[in-house]
Parts: C-alpha cells; structure tokens; sequence
C-alpha cells in the first residue's frame, strides 16, 4: 500500500477532504443534538461542495452558485427586497430555537430543535425551486423528510392539513415592524402532500447550517410548489381538519391559493408563468409542470382542477 506524505496529496483532494468533514461534523452535531454551528468556521467554499452520490430524487442540473442563494431571497420579515434579508438577517437569533406542536396530534408538545432532530439522518436533496416571480435556482439542500418527522408525531385521523408558522419577533425581524404582510406568516400542506417523500424540512444548504436568511434553523421546502409554500424559521407545526388560510392567499386572494402548484398553464394575473429566469442565466427557460415533478407528484391532484385550484 502507498503511503503517501500530506505534501504530495494535490490541493484539490485535500480540499475536498476538509469539506468532507467539515460536512461529517456537522451532520453529527446536528443529529448528535447539538447544533454545533461554530464548528463549520472556516468551511471551505461552497462552490466546491460535491455530493458523495445522487439520490433518487435529485436533479443533475448545474447547482446555482452559494452566493447567488443566499443573496436573492424573499424573506419579507426582513425587508421586502431581495437583498434585503442578506442584508438584515443576521439580529435573528436561531440559539435556543424550539418548535411548538400542536393540534390533531397524539404527540403535542414544545420542542426543542436538537431533541425533534435527533432521530433523523440528514440527506442532501438537489431539487429545483421555482419562485410565483418567475425565477428559479438549484439547491442542495440538507434536511430530512418532512413525513418522517409527521410519522413520529403521530396525526389523529382527524388531522386533513398540516399548518406551519413562522417566528414572530418584531425585534429581531424588522420588516415585522411594518405592515407588509399579515404576521406571522403561515402555510400549509395538505396530509397527502405533506408526507410525499419529496418534501422536506431543511437545516442546512450545501452542507453547511442554513443562513438566515434562507430561514434558519429550520425550514421547509417542497420542490413541485412555489417557493412561497417553503414556510422559513419555523417556530410551529400544528395538525388541523381545516384548510390553513396561508399568508399570501389571504393578502391576495386574487393572485395567490392555497396549492400554488407550480403550473405553466395557469398564469399569475400580472404575470405568464410560462417561463422563468434561473439566477446566473441570461436566457429564460420553460417551466415545467409542477416544477419538473409531474411523474412524482401528479397522481396527488388527478381529481382536482387546477385552474380552480391554483
Ligand atoms: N417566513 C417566510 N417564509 C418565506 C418567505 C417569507 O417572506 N417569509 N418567502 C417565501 C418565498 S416567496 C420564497 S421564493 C422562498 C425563498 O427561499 P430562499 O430565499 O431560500 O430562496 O421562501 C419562502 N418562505
Ligand atoms: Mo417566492
């Protein structure tokens, strides 16, 4: 066996070899309970972030760069501009965090992020996500399925809807001083969409904690819907017979349901949603039925009408 000295390993592997386990230490904190953010000082580039191997659910299209993530949001808590939450996100404070839940549930009760975290290995999900604005980015998210986590909760049967809000803390969250939304902001899943092994809770995005301003410490995120659905910085999770009434649906009912599958032939009434404009790109590309998820989740909405139900 060759043995070989650490200057004659290429930069390259040892680069990769920091990044793996930096990658290594934090999914063991995050399971292992403690959220050791600290420990991922000095993590190398995201850039350079590769998968160990693609998961059944990934796509193979080109990962949008970390900086281009993590600077375009819509986070509308800390302002209603783009770079807005990147600017502002950082009086958010995610340490102690806890998740209420609550409802048609056999298992309600506060918890704490790292105990309601513990049973789960987390996975990385590249998945495309596709805002109601019309443009769209690449992700490699760090997370586990949201079903996996219901499962544990135990729902009655009387549970048709999952409810998910977020933190509501004007000092922390600046653009809850202003009236742009009703606050907190809240949305929902139908039961059957919630436990589709697609969607997912997410802590973490190229293998790192996730900032801010993409909703740290814990967000939700369901590629085959608009962004908007990806409820950020989640402090409840309740089970209920009713449709929730999500934030944007009851802003501008108008422009804005309760499903917001991503659909191409269904426009917005100020806008087509026929195409979209991935960040780093100059030309506009199609959008997909439900995102480019249509073989995975179409069979959810077969005896719906989704212009009805938009
Ligand atoms: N609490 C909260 N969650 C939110 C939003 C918001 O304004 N507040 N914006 C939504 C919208 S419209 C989108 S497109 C995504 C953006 O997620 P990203 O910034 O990680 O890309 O977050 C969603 N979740
Ligand atoms: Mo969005």
């Amino acid at each position: 066996m060759l043995i070989r000295r650490a200057n004659d390993i290429p930069s390259s592997e040892i680069t990769d070899e920091k990044l793996y386990l930096n990658r290594r230490r934090f999914i063991q904190a995050a399971s292992s309970g403690a959220l050791a953010f600290s420990a991922l000082a000095g993590a190398a580039r995201a850039e350079e972030w590769k998968p160990k191997s693609k998961g059944p659910y990934d796509t193979d299209e080109e990962l949008t760069p970390y900086d281009d993530v993590t600077t375009y949001n819509n986070f509308v808590e800390f302002g209603p501009g783009k770079d807005d939450p990147s600017k502002n996100a950082r009086t958010l404070r995610v340490k102690p965090w806890s998740v209420k839940v609550e409802g048609e549930v056999k298992r309600p009760a506060t918890y704490q992020l790292e105990d309601l975290l513990k049973p789960f290995t987390l996975q990385d999900r590249i998945y495309r996500h596709r805002c109601v604005e019309a443009w769209s980015i690449v992700v490699p998210w760090l997370g586990f399925p949201l079903g996996d986590l219901i499962k544990r909760l135990e729902p009655t049967t009387k549970a048709k809807y999952v409810e998910f809000t977020t933190l509501l803390a004007p000092d922390q969250m600046p653009g809850q001083r202003r009236n742009l939304l009703p606050w907190p902001y809240v949305e929902g899943l139908r039961m059957d969409e919630a436990m589709h092994p697609l969607a997912i809770l997410s802590v973490g995005l190229y293998g790192k904690p996730l900032p801010n301003q993409n909703g740290a410490p814990l967000r939700l995120v369901v590629p085959w819907k608009y962004g908007f659905k990806s409820t950020k910085s989640i402090v409840k999770i309740r089970f209920q017979e009713q449709q929730p009434r999500n934030t944007w649906a009851v802003q501008a009912p108008r422009e804005y349901g309760f499903y917001a599958n991503v659909n191409p032939d269904v426009d917005h009434p100020r806008w087509s949603q026929a195409r979209e404009r991935r960040l780093g790109e100059f030309f506009r590309r199609k959008t997909l039925m439900f995102n480019g998820y249509a073989d995975q989740v179409g069979q959810l909405y077969r005896d719906l009408d989704l212009r009805k139900n938009f």
